[in-house]
């Protein structure tokens, strides 16, 4: 389902193998990530901007119905391409696992669609290299005026949404969904993505503070015009919405289910206990015990429904 076309032929490509190895040692070897799904207005100029600032840039091709992946593979940049659209999610992964394998020091991820500067690469890259942080975001909030520029519906449930995924980063992030970011080799090793739609960016927050790695943000600056949204507001903010909570449930019970399970089992044993010795129902830990059980039904149904809607949403979304 995946396919890496690097327009090399192989003797050019164990060339480029060797002058990588060959440079490690004198200078960190930093790769561009870019998703893009039908994006064949603006990867052109994307890819040439990046190219400046970066070593390598690597596209996903999401299974897009326009020239994206013909017009970044003409460019000699390497594409991976899947067969049909995965998801936003699923094309990070995929460069995730290409950047790892190439042997990346530092991968940075920008959007296809223009929104992110390529000029500010720099500055999401040096904290990596002074050693400071793993995972490095550019944040719309951080600078005064910057976040003039988003449209006041986004910034609404950008504000909401990063409230709600901060969970994790105990409430020093201010802009989760942020695409323009960085990660170092640590990080890169570290997470192992599975949400395959926008729900990814909360994710790998969540996993960054699971696996003891240093956040960092930056300022920058994102543009909006009219061509700046792939999907629909309305059904993009629910996919992030929906997936932030079912994967806030998923942690919670994922870190969380022994205590919770024994103490279940504890108030039926001492309910059971009690009618075995007296013939009589102690009411109150009965009650308790009843509260208890429906609450973990309820966890684990919402939960499941969760993952439906949002199964629907994707598909709706195609
Ligand atoms: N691979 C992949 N990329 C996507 C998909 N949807 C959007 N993108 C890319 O992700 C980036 C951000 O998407 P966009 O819709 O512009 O998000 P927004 O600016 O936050 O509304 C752009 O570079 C898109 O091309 C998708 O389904 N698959
Ligand atoms: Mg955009």
């Amino acid at each position: 389902m995946v396919r890496v076309d690097d327009g090399l032929e192989s003797t050019d490509r164990v060339r480029c193998l060797v002058q990588v190895t060959a440079e490690e040692g004198s200078k960190p070897f930093v790769v561009a990530c870019i998703p893009a799904f039908n994006e064949e207005l603006s990867i052109g100029s994307v890819i040439v901007r990046t190219l400046k600032h970066v070593d390598q840039v690597i596209v996903c091709d999401d299974g897009s119905m326009d020239l994206t992946g013909d017009i970044a593979g003409k460019m000699g940049v390497t594409v991976i391409r899947h067969e049909r659209n995965l998801g936003y999610g699923a094309a990070i992964a995929s460069l995730f696992e290409e950047a790892r394998r190439i042997g990346s020091y530092v991968m940075v991820t920008l959007d296809a669609d223009g929104q992110h500067n390529p000029d500010e690469i720099s500055s999401l890259v040096e904290p990596i290299l002074a050693g400071e942080a793993d995972v490095v975001i550019g944040s719309r909030f951080l600078r005064e005026g910057d976040s003039d520029l988003i449209p006041g519906y986004r910034k609404i449930g950008l504000r909401m949404i990063t409230g709600l995924a901060s969970g994790g980063s105990n409430g020093t992030i201010t802009d989760s969904q942020s695409g323009f970011r960085a990660y170092s080799r640590k990080a890169l090793d570290k997470l192992s993505l599975t949400e395959m739609g926008m729900g990814v960016s909360t994710e790998i927050l969540l996993k960054v503070a699971d696996n003891g790695l240093r956040v960092a943000e930056v300022p920058v600056r994102i543009t909006y015009d009219e061509n700046s949204s792939t999907h629909n507001p309305l059904v993009h903010g629910l996919d992030v919405v929906l997936s932030t909570v079912k994967l806030q449930e998923d942690q919670a019970v994922q870190r969380r289910p022994c205590p919770y399970c024994m103490s279940n089992a504890a108030l039926w044993a001492v309910t059971f206990g009690t009618f075995t010795a007296t013939r009589t129902i102690s009411t109150n830990v009965t009650l308790v015990a009843l509260g208890a059980t429906i609450v973990g039904l309820m966890l684990m149904t919402t939960a499941i429904i969760l993952w439906v809607i949002i199964g629907v949403i994707r598909e709706i979304r195609g």
